[in-house]
Parts: structure tokens; sequence; C-alpha cells
């Protein structure tokens, strides 16, 4: 198992690489390039720039999160294969540069969805949370006047002020979309990049939908054990793998995480590793990563990650905003530090133990 951090590059994350190669037992980060939209297609010189920097503060590379798949493949539009085209010459991009894992999400319009980014709890700390009484009485029709005037909505990623000022033609674009095309455009996608994959070593690693029920009537095809098992039976190649999202997945009660993670043995290629409270359904909070402060049973969590011989990469993930830090929502390097030295500790008795 690899640990690593997300890092959302210079300039922008308050946390700094050197901040976090201090951080114990750390192998790399997972980061991007932000400044690409989805359409576009990347290249192995840009990607060197970034490899560069982050080696020369000691760390590597270890995943790309996100390359995101845009809304043209996701809804079978007229550009799509145009589209599959530039994502194929991405992957051999970031193959080239020496990085074998890509996570991405097939989510509708946005990415994950929350009502509160700045929830303040009994510690003094604060966390994400969502609460579908806010989210489900939003009008997706007054959805940018919504989310203007909601804390959450233009922070976080797929809320950008450019894609709200277009919102209108992005749900415009999903109106036909419902489970089955989405799946049926998940399927094409995956079908045309995986020769790709295969041949440079690529391992993509969907990331589960957040929260995991529809949000705005948008399909969702990642909610659950049954979607992921559909997944990785698309097309059956180690290659066409999962991001095991704990927080996401544990949005829904129902889904029994070391269930699920033992149920995809060997497809599990990145682990992003959380907790969260419930607090009634449909109204959750983050929380620390220590199995005491949330819903989720950390150590099973872990103990099954072990079970299946996970060796990919991990990250904690989220967590509280702590000790005054400001950062990217729900990327404080405080409270992920804190999580990632837990989940070690974890691993280690796991493994002493085994
Ligand atoms: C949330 C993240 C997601 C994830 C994307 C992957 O904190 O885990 O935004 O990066 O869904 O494409």
């Amino acid at each position: 198992m690899k640990k690593t951090l997300r890092w959302f590059g210079s300039g922008v994350d308050p946390v700094t690489l050197d901040k976090i190669r201090q951080v114990p037992d750390i192998y790399g980060v997972v980061t991007t390039l932000y400044d690409k939209q989805p359409e576009d297609e990347w290249k192995k010189e840009e990607l060197l720039v970034l490899k560069k920097q982050v080696e020369d503060a000691g760390l590597v590379i270890a995943g790309i999160e996100s390359v995101n798949i845009p809304d043209a493949i996701k809804t079978a539009s007229k550009d799509r294969d145009m589209c599959i085209e530039r994502y194929i010459g991405s992957i051999k991009a970031v193959s080239e540069a020496g990085i074998d894992t890509i996570c991405y999400n097939f989510m509708a319009v946005f990415d994950w969805t929350r009502s509160d980014l700045t929830k303040p709890r009994e510690d003094g700390s604060t966390v994400l949370s969502y609460d579908h009484a806010v989210i489900g009485q939003i009008d997706p029709d007054n959805l940018i006047d919504a989310m203007l005037n909601n804390a959450a909505g233009c922070k976080l990623p797929g809320w950008e002020p450019e894609r709200l000022a277009k919102i209108k033609d992005l749900f415009e674009m999903y109106s036909g979309i419902d489970e089955n095309a989405l799946c049926a455009n998940l399927e094409y996608f995956l079908k045309a990049i995986m020769p790709t994959c295969e041949k440079y070593g690529v391992k993509m690693a969907m990331h589960p939908d957040d929260p995991g029920w529809s949000v705005f009537g948008l399909p969702r095809i990642m909610k659950n054990k049954q979607d992921l098992l559909r997944l990785i039976k698309l097309v059956d190649n180690p290659h066409n793998g999962v991001t095991l999202c704990s927080g996401s997945l544990g949005t829904n009660p129902d889904n029994d995480i070391p269930d699920i993670i033992r149920s995809l043995k060997g497809r599990i290629h990145f682990a992003h590793v959380r907790n969260i409270r419930h607090n009634s359904p449909g109204n959750f909070e983050e929380s620390a990563h220590i199995s005491s402060d949330g819903s989720l049973d950390m150590y099973e969590i872990m103990k099954a990650l072990h079970d299946i011989k996970f060796d990919g990469l991990l990250r904690p993930d989220h967590g509280r905003q702590i000790w005054g830090e400001v950062s990217v929502p729900g990327y404080g390097l405080y409270d992920r530090a804190i999580g990632l030295s837990y989940l070690s500790g974890l691993w280690e008795a796991i493994q002493k133990s085994a």
C-alpha cells in the first residue's frame, strides 16, 4: 500500500509539497493538470514539468486525480469519438510520464455535492455536510441563483462559475439520459480506451458517486456494490478498476463497505479512506477518520483491504477543518495527517496480527 495525499498544485493549495513531505511514511501525491478542461488532450511535456516539481520536493506523483470525462462522452453527443481520441492521447501521456493510475468519475454534470462546507461541530471544528432537504428542494431551473446563495456551491469541483454559466445547456444534454443510457455510454468509453490502458499499463480507477443517490434528478450509476460489480464486468480487464471511496459509498448506510471491498478483490487500484457520520436519512456530515467519531468501522475497512492484499494507492480523505487552518474545502493538512497516521496504525496492527 502506497500512502499519498491529494495536492492541488502550487499557488492554489496552501498545503505545500514540503509540508506533505513531512507526513510520516508518505510516498507521494495524487494531483492533476489543473488548467485542463475535460475536452483537452494532455501532453507528456506538461506532465514532466509537474513531475519534476514534485520530485524536487522528495515525493512522486503516484497517480492522477483526475482526468475528467467530457460531458460529450457521458451523453454520447456528436463530439464523443473526438473526445475519446483525445482521452486516449492523455492516457498515453500519463504513461509516458511514468504514472500508472488515473482516478476519474462518471457523475452527470457535477462531481461530489454538499449543502454546507463549514458546518460547525461540537469540538469547534467545521466539516463538509449534506442535507437532502436542502439539495432536494433546489429547482434545477433556479440552480444558478440557489448556488450563488449557497456558500457550498461555487467552491466544489464541477460547480465552477464557468460551468454554472452554461448549466441549462448541461442539463439539456442529459435530458434524455437515464441510468441505462449513462451505463451504455460508459461501456462504449471503456471498450474504446481499454486496449490503450492495457498496452501502456495504465489502471483506470472509477470514483463512486457522492452522495450515492440521484441529485437534481440526474442519473447515478456508481452508488453501491451492484453498480461497481457491473462496472468491472462491463470490460473484464484488471485495468478497468475502482477508487474505493469509503466516504462516498458510506453516504448510504445500506452499503456494507468491507463486503464491497472483498467483492472487488484485484480491481481496487486506489483507496480514499475516510469516515462519515449519519445524522438522519439523507443527512450526513464528514468526521475525523477515527471510528468513534463517525458511523463507519474503519478497522473493518482497513482489515478488508488487507484481506484482499490491497497494494495500490491509499489516501486519507477530507476530515475536519481544525486549528484555524485555511485550505481547499475538505483538504486541510492537519486532519488528513492525523487521519493518515491513524490509518497507518490500524494497518500496522492488522499486519502484525495476521
Ligand atoms: C472528492 C473527490 C472527488 C474525486 C473525483 C474523481 O473529494 O474524491 O472529487 O476526486 O470524483 O474524479
